[in-house]
C-alpha cells in the first residue's frame, strides 16, 4: 500500500515508490496550503448539508466525510485536459474542479435535473445508477484513443479520463465490462475505487475475496492499493498514472483504502449494521487531522488554521442563505424534460398533480 504520510503525519517514501515521490518533490508550500483548505471546506460543506437536509431543505444528502483526502488529492492530480467521471459522492473532486457548490445543493433540492455544464468543467454530471459512469468513461477514453489524443508528442495536447466508484461498484457487471474494453483498446483511463468499505449495509468483504486493486488484473488492468487518508499518495499515485495513460501507458487502477465515517446517505442509519468501535478507529485516523500534523511539523502555525475554520463558518453562512433563497422549482420541471415534445401522458399527469396541489388550498402543498 503506497503511504507517503504516517497518521501521525511524518513524511516519507518507501523504498520502490520513488516515482511517486518525484511529484511530491515539485509541490511548494502554496500547494500544501491548498489541498488542507479545500479538505476543510469540503467538510465544512458536507456537514453543513447534511444540517439542511435534516432541516427539510434538501430532499437527500450523500456525506464524504473521511474521503476527504482520497477525492481532494487525485482530484488535483488530474490535468487540465482529462476528463472526469464520478458517482455521486465525489464533492471534493467537484471543489478541486471548480464545480460551485450550490449547484450540488440545487440538484439535491430538486430545483435543477443535473447540476452543472460538463462542456466547462470536464467533470461530468454525478450517475447515481452504479457504475453507468465507469463505463462512459471507458467509451470516452476509447474515443480520446481514436482522435489520436494520447501520446502525441504535446503533452498540452494529450488527454486522459478517470472515473471514481465505490467498492460496491465493482461488484456490478458494468466495472468488469469496463476493464476488458479499456485493456483490449489500451484506453488512457485511471479507474479510481473509493474502498470506504461499506456499499450501504454491505460490507467489501461480500462484493470481493480479492483485494480490490487486483480486480483489474485478470483483464489486463494493473492496479495498486493506496492509503485513501493520506492526501499527498492520492495525488501523487493519481498524477502519475493520469500522466501515464497520457503518454500511452493504457488502464490503470488505484483503489484508495478509506472508510465512510457517516451515514451512507442522510436515508440511511449506519448504526444499524455496524460498531461503534469500528467508526471510532477510523475517526481517529481523520485524514484532515494527518494532514495538520504533517503542516505544523512543516511550521505551519495556528493563524493558517484559525484562518480556515473563520472561512468554513463563512461558506456555511453563504450556502444556508443561498438555500434559503431558492424556493421550489415550478412542478411542469418534473415533466417538461421527459421528451423533446408535449406528450398526452406527462399533460396528463401534470393536470392531476395542478388539481392535488390546488385542493391543498390557498398556500399549495409545499
Ligand atoms: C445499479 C444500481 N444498483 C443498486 C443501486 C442502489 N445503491 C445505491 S448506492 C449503493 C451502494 C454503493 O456502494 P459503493 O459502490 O461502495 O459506493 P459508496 O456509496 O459507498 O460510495 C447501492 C446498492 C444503484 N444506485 N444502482
Amino acid at each position: 500500500m503506497v503511504q507517503l504520510l504516517t497518521p501521525e503525519g511524518e513524511f516519507g517514501v518507501p523504498r520502490g515508490y520513488e516515482a511517486y515521490g518525484e511529484y511530491i518533490d515539485r509541490l511548494t508550500e502554496a500547494d500544501y496550503l491548498k489541498f488542507y483548505r479545500d479538505m476543510a471546506r469540503c467538510r465544512r460543506f458536507d456537514n453543513e448539508a447534511t444540517a439542511l437536509q435534516r432541516q427539510g431543505q434538501l430532499g437527500l444528502w450523500i456525506p464524504a466525510v473521511g474521503q476527504e483526502a482520497a477525492q481532494i488529492g487525485s482530484g488535483y492530480g488530474v490535468g487540465h485536459n482529462d476528463h472526469i467521471f464520478p458517482s455521486y459522492r465525489e464533492h471534493g473532486v467537484a471543489i478541486t474542479h471548480g464545480i460551485e457548490l450550490m449547484s450540488i445543493l440545487k440538484m439535491l433540492r430538486g430545483v435543477n435535473h443535473g447540476g452543472w455544464n460538463p462542456e466547462e468543467t470536464r467533470f461530468h454530471l454525478y450517475a447515481i445508477v452504479l457504475g453507468t459512469q465507469v463505463l462512459h468513461a471507458t467509451g470516452y477514453a476509447m474515443g480520446v484513443k481514436f482522435d489520436g489524443k494520447v501520446a502525441t508528442g504535446n503533452k498540452d495536447e494529450d488527454l486522459a479520463v478517470i472515473s471514481y466508484f465505490g467498492d460496491g461498484a465493482t461488484a456490478e457487471g458494468d466495472v468488469s465490462e469496463s476493464f476488458l474494453f479499456a485493456a483490449t483498446h489500451h484506453a488512457p483511463i485511471v479507474f479510481f475505487c473509493q474502498n470506504n468499505q461499506w456499499a450501504i449495509s454491505s460490507p467489501v468483504e461480500s462484493q470481493t475475496k480479492v483485494p480490490l486493486y487486483l480486480r483489474g488484473s485478470g483483464f489486463g488492468v494493473p492496479g495498486i492499493r493506496i492509503d485513501g487518508n493520506d492526501v499527498l499518495a492520492s495525488y501523487a499515485v493519481t498524477a502519475k498514472h493520469m500522466d501515464d495513460a497520457r503518454a500511452g501507458a493504457g488502464p490503470f487502477m488505484i483503489e484508495a483504502l478509506t472508510y465512510r465515517v457517516g451515514a451512507h446517505t442522510t436515508s440511511d442509519d449506519p448504526t444499524k449494521y455496524r460498531e461503534d468501535a469500528e467508526v471510532e478507529y477510523w475517526k481517529a485516523r481523520d485524514p484532515l487531522i494527518r494532514f495538520e500534523k504533517f503542516l505544523r511539523r512543516q511550521g505551519i502555525g495556528q493563524s493558517f488554521f484559525d484562518e480556515v475554520a473563520e472561512a468554513g463558518e463563512k461558506l456555511a453562512e453563504e450556502i444556508r442563505a443561498a438555500t434559503f433563497a431558492l424556493g421550489n422549482p415550478p412542478v411542469e420541471n418534473m415533466f417538461n424534460h421527459v421528451y423533446s415534445e408535449p406528450h398526452p401522458s406527462m399533460q396528463e399527469q401534470l393536470a392531476w398533480l395542478k388539481a392535488y396541489e390546488a385542493s391543498f388550498g390557498e398556500g399549495g402543498a409545499h
